[in-house]
């Protein structure tokens, strides 16, 4: 929406309890879920799709063919490949780097809390990591994944702007996303503290193969992605707005 100019206001739902709404709302828990008038959609493809059809300007689901099956592809593999594996790798680095862990408490946490989460000892992520699942191979095998991963979108990158050519699109979008996981952008796009900005998942984050991959996504957050706070409504020539309840 930011892309497409389009004003929005957007709600963090608290996970458990507040999708308690989220189910009222759209009878299914997940987010994202886009209220526009009487019309409420979830899934990020379908909100995508409602988004070009109702509001074409800029389309994210480009016309062209081949682009648009890769679109819809890239976007898939994102959800379904680079996010699951990078979430195995993230407990990986909260595990080696206490900074990176304590990084994410609130401002105002007591010294006395962070100092009692930076000194969890490393075996309890493990016996976490192996509880969920994830153990020394599945983290073998989502690292490999995640390096082919990055390598094939450095070459893809190395012939064009954008993923699928010369215009962002729900390619670049979710890709961008799900990079969040392997290196958090600097910047004020999100409300990440900024001891954590810039940090990521060691081997990946500062590995320099990968430098043009990130440069890339920071450039589209730069881009496209609004800085300040999206409020309700505006008036003029600004942003197309949508009323949302
Ligand atoms: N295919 C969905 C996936 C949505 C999804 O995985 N949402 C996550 C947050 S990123 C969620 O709501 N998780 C909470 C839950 O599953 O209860 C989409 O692309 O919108």
């Amino acid at each position: 929406m930011d892309y497409k100019g389009i004003d929005y206001r957007k709600i963090d739902v608290t996970p458990g309890m507040g999708q308690v709404d989220v189910y009222r709302l759209s009878g299914q828990r997940q987010v994202p879920v886009l209220k526009d008038g009487e019309q409420v959609i979830s899934d990020s493809t379908a909100i995508a799709k409602y988004l070009d059809e109702t509001y074409p300007i800029k389309p994210v689901i480009p016309l062209e063919v081949k682009a648009k099956g890769l679109s819809l592809m890239m976007e898939e593999w994102a959800d379904e490949a680079i996010v699951p594996n990078a979430r195995k790798l993230v407990l990986l680095a909260l595990r080696g780097d206490t900074e990176f862990r304590t990084g994410w408490l609130p401002s105002g946490t007591p010294d006395i809390v962070k100092n009692i989460i930076g000194s969890v000892p490393g075996e309890v992520f493990d016996a976490v990591g192996a509880g969920v699942g994830v153990g020394p191979d599945a983290i073998a095998a989502a690292k490999r994944s995640l390096h082919q991963d990055l390598e094939s979108l450095c070459l893809i990158l190395s012939d064009s702007p954008y993923l699928t050519g010369n215009e962002p699109t729900l390619a670049d979008f979710a890709v961008a996303s799900a990079s969040i996981y392997l290196k958090i952008p600097r910047g004020n796009y999100l409300d990440i503290p900024s001891s954590v900005q810039g940090r990521g998942i060691p081997g990946i984050a500062d590995n320099l193969d990968y430098a043009p991959f990130f440069e890339w996504r920071d450039r589209l957050y730069a881009e496209v992605r609004s800085t300040t706070p999206p409020s309700g409504g505006s008036a003029g020539d600004g942003p197309t707005p949508i009323t949302i309840d």
